[in-house]
């Protein structure tokens, strides 16, 4: 049984879950688990799409490449998408938002994206698509929906998922005593 939680950070690129896992990984001693840097580091990439001028992962070979470590417990889960992965292995899924399309635009614009994929982005966050999936995939009760547009947005965010993650933690020893 895990003695720390696993938790997802998903959300459209650009909404800030770079910002937030590394702010959470200091706060709640999780260790942030970037999926794009496991992708390109363990060789989990299938072919390149041109137009999105991004690398499509091959999802078994990442599951198998973060499986051992991920059951163990005590990850801050760093992707866009979420719902690849097992319900058995995830405690929380946060969904982080940029509700100003202008905030967002102006993060990604400072990217070398082109315009396809630049557009598919905002499209994305408007339609709040990742929110969508999130809630098809996990029980509705655990993903939470934060909103990450201003500075103090990530503070008041982080507090509330290291509190959670203090509480998950408390329960968890109480059931086993
Ligand atoms: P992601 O990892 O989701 O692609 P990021 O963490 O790299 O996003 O953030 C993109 C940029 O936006 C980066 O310069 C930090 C900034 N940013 C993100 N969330 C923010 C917030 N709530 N307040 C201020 N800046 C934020």
């Amino acid at each position: 049984m895990r003695t720390s939680p696993n938790v997802i950070i998903t959300g459209t690129p650009g909404v800030g879950k770079t910002v937030h896992c590394e702010q959470l990984a200091q706060e709640t001693g999780l260790q942030h688990l970037s999926i794009n840097q496991v992708a390109k580091d363990r060789g989990c990439y299938d072919t390149y799409d041109n137009e999105l001028q991004s690398w499509v992962v091959d999802e078994d070979k990442l599951l198998d490449a973060v499986e051992d470590e991920v059951l163990q417990g005590g990850y801050l889960i760093d992707w866009h998408a979420c719902d690849l992965f097992p319900k058995s292995w995830i405690d929380l899924v946060v969904v982080l938002r940029c509700s100003s399309t202008s905030v967002h635009y102006d993060r990604l614009a400072t990217r070398d994206y082109n315009q396809t994929k630049l557009q598919e982005n905002l499209d994305a966050e408007i339609f709040g698509i990742l929110l969508e999936e999130a809630r098809e995939a996990f029980d509705e009760e655990i993903v939470v929906e934060l909103n990450s547009e201003k500075d103090d947005d990530v503070e008041s965010n982080c507090a509330r998922i290291s509190s959670w993650v203090e509480s998950w933690k408390r329960d968890r020893a109480n059931k086993r005593d």
